[in-house]
């Protein structure tokens, strides 16, 4: 069954392809893509960007010595699996999720790196940033891939596939690293784009390209379809978007609950998916499964310490302050235990986190021992946003004080590692009073 859908995802993937690049193609013989005048600035159009072989090109960035060869990114032993191919890697059949051992079977020669996660993370940034430069609305999607609104972008960057390619020259020029895109007007049109001329494509789909697309469109690519889905509409006779509107959407929806309605709004060229500026984080947590279950509250205390401190870290580091401090303990018996305490000013203080969680932990019995415990940070706020001072002041200049320490310990954890210097637990107050 599962290799049946991957051969129907397949064909449809060849088939779908030419006839795309056909009508793109056409439009660009006919002139749609290169006059001005033509463009597609008038309506909103909307952007998606993918890294290309993310994970692998930054490994081949790293190494320069890599560059051009076969390249996999991932865990080398017996059951690991490929998370990225490099496009070389990608010639001998290679792809995402296939067992190592078969990669190794079909690519002697290949080489690979094993996953640097924080790495790929602090790219993925780079790229965000340069994104938020081009249109405040940008969301991000994956660690690779972001949608970004064009809409009233036109007097600074030019139409949309203009703007498109200033940002796949700034990823380019400034992080050596190059990217697709897809400029469509709706959402899911976008990012199918996107992918068309892999790797560094740029693909327009113009609006009046849009009913041909969606009329050809395989019913596979539509986000969101997966086995199941498939499977039920290739049984249904559906092989393309434009099938679905043989149906009723009262059908679809008996059939396929929500999502039937979605695609019967797609068939339509209704897609109301906004690009959706992605909120800020609402909580900031960090949980560990204990060595050993226990009832000793010495050492719930110390791991309490560590958390705050992990926790305040981020807080610092995302620019947060917490109003809500969340203790969570989860006992040998599976049951969860919560505790919250909302605090009089937001904070970011390791030292405040772990006083609060300490109150919380307090106040219970812990009859039965404890097999995981967690702290969270939630009702966050932004530290660029003004802060009300307390109305107790002394309570204002303790936070400082400890923020303070705080920056200097963040300083040091850069520099030699979390590990490298942490707070005491029965020093906590006189640190103060000493400095
Ligand atoms: P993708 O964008 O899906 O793939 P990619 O960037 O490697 O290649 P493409 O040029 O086709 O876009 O995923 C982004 C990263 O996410 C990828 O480099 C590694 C990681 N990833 C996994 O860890 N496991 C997976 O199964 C997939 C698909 C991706
Ligand atoms: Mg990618
Ligand atoms: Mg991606």
């Amino acid at each position: 069954m599962i290799f049946r859908c991957c051969v129907l995802r397949m064909k449809c993937d060849v088939i779908f392809y030419r006839k795309i690049k056909r009508q793109v193609c056409d439009a660009e013989s006919t002139g749609f893509l290169q006059s001005p005048a033509r463009r597609d600035s008038v309506i909103a159009m909307i952007l998606h960007m993918d890294m290309d072989a993310f994970f692998a090109s930054v490994e081949q960035l790293d190494h320069p010595e890599l560059k051009g060869t076969a390249l996999v990114v991932g865990d080398a032993s017996g059951r690991g699996v490929v998370a990225a191919a490099s496009y070389e890697a990608r010639r001998y059949g290679i792809h995402s999720a296939m067992p190592m051992f078969m990669a190794r079977q079909k690519c002697p020669h290949l080489v690979i790196m094993r996953v640097r996660k924080d790495r790929y993370k602090a790219v993925s940034r780079s790229v965000m940033a340069i994104l938020d430069r081009y249109s405040p609305v940008v969301e991000q999607v994956s660690i690779d891939e972001a949608y970004v609104d064009a809409a009233g972008c036109d007097r600074l960057f030019g139409s949309p596939e203009h703007m498109a390619r200033l940002i796949q020259s700034e990823i380019r020029d400034t992080l050596s690293l190059s990217c697709s895109m897809g400029v469509a007007p709706l959402k899911f049109l976008a990012k199918i784009a996107s992918d068309m001329h892999k790797p560094a494509g740029l693909t327009v789909i113009l609006p009046e390209q849009v009913p041909p697309i969606i009329a050809t469109l395989p019913i596979c690519k539509v986000p969101g379809v997966g086995k199941q889905a498939l499977e039920h509409l290739s049984r249904l006779g559906v092989s393309t978007l434009g099938d679905i509107r043989a149906f009723k959407p009262a059908f679809l929806v008996d059939r396929m609950g929500k999502f039937g309605h979605r695609l019967a709004e797609l068939a339509c060229g209704r897609d109301d998916g906004q690009v959706i500026p992605n909120s800020p984080a609402k909580s900031i947590s960090s949980e560990r499964t204990l060595a050993a279950d226990t009832c000793d509250r010495e050492i719930l205390r110390q791991q309490l310490l560590s958390q705050s401190e992990e926790v305040g870290r981020q807080l610092r580091r995302k620019g947060y302050r917490a109003r809500t401090v969340t203790l969570k303990l989860k006992q040998a018996d599976f049951r969860q235990i919560t505790r919250s305490l909302t605090l009089a000013g937001p904070t970011q203080s390791s030292n405040i986190l772990f006083q609060t969680a300490l109150t919380l932990i307090d106040n219970l019995s812990l009859a039965t021992p404890v097999r995981l415990i967690g702290i969270g940070a939630s009702g966050l706020i932004d530290t660029a946003a003004p802060h009300q001072l307390s109305l107790f002041p002394e309570t204002d200049l303790k936070d400082d004080e400890w923020e303070k320490v705080d920056t200097v310990m963040d300083r040091i954890a850069k520099r030699f590692g979390p590990k490298a210097v942490h707070r005491g637990m029965g020093t906590a107050e006189s640190m103060i009073d000493e400095s």
